[in-house]
């Protein structure tokens, strides 16, 4: 994860790049309105759940062999979570290496000893399950060989574990960042067009990709994801019971002063009471969790477990990231609008950005730089990629009808874009879906470009609001260049289409 409370920098690259949002019609007064315009499709049945006495809704579950596109309109654009079996890990290194099979037992067990040999020297981040610190729990640095041992200890211990006791939860481990070589796992397609990691690694030499290991006890708190981001959560070894919330139904979970539960499970009887809607699954082995933009949840270890997780973004998540942003930079300028007489317009959007920065990890300015480079990747890729178009391999293997289909619906949103009016509805799923069909990296960058544009309009409508004059003029440079390759980019596709 990386929850909410904890964040403090920017976000890093995806291959070629491909996503989206499901909403077709998007008002001005709201960025919300997409939010809103997404509805939770599940109905509540009695379903098999981790306390069997409650009624849940069901979560899907993904089998081999579901596309890229049928993946992304189901769960990415329509931010619905889901469970991908565990044919998704199968060959990774981490699943086949890291635990064995207890000859006694016969079951599987965490190998102790190949991890502390490995990484047994690197400094690793602690939680303390026991020990809170205002919606977060305590933590800590300590050395992995230490907290293998303290494990191993755990274990032996014939104590069940009490709550005065220390439970110690190895959390947001950078695994990746310190151990670049070691190929613990690879990235399933359906989460590889992620904008957040492919920043932050070429801009900061940092990423959000994580290691998690905890004993049986371990918990995370109630929270939703850094910036709204999606994240992915796969178990290499052990169990997990996740209690999962859609967007607004925590806000029915609130005490007197508006605070959300710390421990969820305090108040399950009471969502259950109240109908509210949540989902309380539990995930083994092998299997990947998508957790959705904007949902709370709380999740318990089962057994000892390890896990890999991964916090990312695209244009299938961008405007909700935009919109929490909006609403932090409203409420910060609100906070000091007293200041603003006694400072010049300048001086009071540099220190709202510092508070911005300080209270959310993110300001205007860095999500501004952040659309740009994202949009300055896919720039210089469709400029490449033109290249390839022209080539006659391209026209052989494109059937004609898929690019004069991807032509007008290009066409049509730079139309949207110069001709139009004051808003412009952001791409439909259709239109997606008929783009990411066809399965050419060219017009997956095609695809992000539309959703670029669709983040800089909204942006742009914002910024009177929440950026200064630097901001917009950047904002409208960014939009002329789209355009402009994206008018380059039909070009060559009609070039194409007549010869
Ligand atoms: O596994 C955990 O303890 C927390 C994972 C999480 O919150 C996430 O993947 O978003
Ligand atoms: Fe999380």
């Amino acid at each position: 994860m990386q929850c909410s409370s904890d964040f403090n920098k920017m976000p890093p690259k995806s291959v070629c790049g491909c996503e989206i949002t499901d909403s077709s019609h998007v008002s001005v007064e709201g960025l919300s309105a997409l939010l809103c315009h997404r509805n939770f499709k599940y109905k509540k049945t009695k379903a098999p759940s981790a306390t069997s006495d409650h009624w849940t809704a069901r979560i899907d579950y993904v089998d081999e062999g579901i596309s890229y596109e049928e993946f992304f309109i189901k769960y990415i654009a329509a931010n619905q979570p889901c469970i991908i079996r565990k044919w998704i890990t199968k060959d990774w290194h981490a699943r086949i290496n890291w635990q064995y099979c207890d000859p006694i037992t016969n079951e599987p067990k965490i190998d102790f000893g190949l991890l502390k040999s490995k990484f047994g020297h690197a400094k690793v981040p602690v939680a303390d399950c026991n020990n809170r610190y205002y919606n977060s729990q305590c933590k800590a640095e300590m050395m992995f060989c230490d907290y293998i041992a303290y494990l191993q200890n755990n274990k032996e211990s014939p104590s069940p574990q009490s709550s005065s006791e220390r439970c110690l939860y190895l959390k947001d481990w950078h695994f990746v960042k310190e151990f670049p070589d070691y190929e613990a796992y690879h990235v399933p397609s359906y989460f590889k067009s992620d904008w957040m990691n492919e920043f932050s690694n070429t801009q900061f030499s940092d990423d959000y990709r994580f290691v998690y290991m905890g004993p049986k006890g371990s918990w995370t708190p109630f929270h939703a994801d850094v910036y709204r981001s999606f994240s992915w959560s796969a178990n290499i070894c052990g169990r997990k019971r996740w209690i999962l919330f859609p967007p607004g139904e925590e806000k029915k979970l609130t005490d007197k002063s508006k605070q959300l539960p710390y421990d969820v499970t305090d108040v399950i009887s009471t969502a259950v009471a109240k109908g509210i809607t949540f989902l309380d699954v539990i995930q083994e082995a092998g299997e990947i969790m998508f957790v959705p933009s904007g949902w709370h949840h709380q999740v318990h270890n089962l057994e000892d477990t390890i896990s890999i997780n991964h916090n990312w973004c695209n244009g299938g998540n961008i405007l909700e990231v935009l919109n929490l942003l909006s609403i932090q930079a409203a409420l910060v300028q609100s906070e000091i609008i007293d200041c603003k007489a006694v400072m010049t317009t300048i001086e009071w959007y540099e220190q709202c950005e510092l508070i911005l920065k300080v209270d959310s990890g993110m300001n205007v300015c860095d999500f501004l730089k952040f659309i740009e480079n994202i949009a300055d990747s896919r720039l210089c890729n469709a400029n490449l990629h033109m290249k390839t178009l022209l080539q006659p391999q391209f026209k052989t293997e494109m059937p004609k009808s898929a690019i004069s289909n991807v032509i007008d619906i290009i066409e049509a949103r730079i139309d949207m874009y110069t001709k139009s009016a004051d808003i412009n509805p952001a791409m439909s799923t259709d239109n997606k879906n008929s783009i990411l069909n066809n399965g050419s990296c060219f017009f997956h960058v095609m695809f992000d470009l539309c959703m670029i544009l669709d983040v800089v309009e909204y942006f742009a409508i914002l910024a009177v609001d929440i950026a200064n004059d630097g901001t917009v003029l950047s904002i409208n440079r960014l939009m002329s260049s789209i355009v402009k390759c994206l008018r380059q980019s039909l070009q060559v596709l009609k070039s194409v289409l007549v010869e």
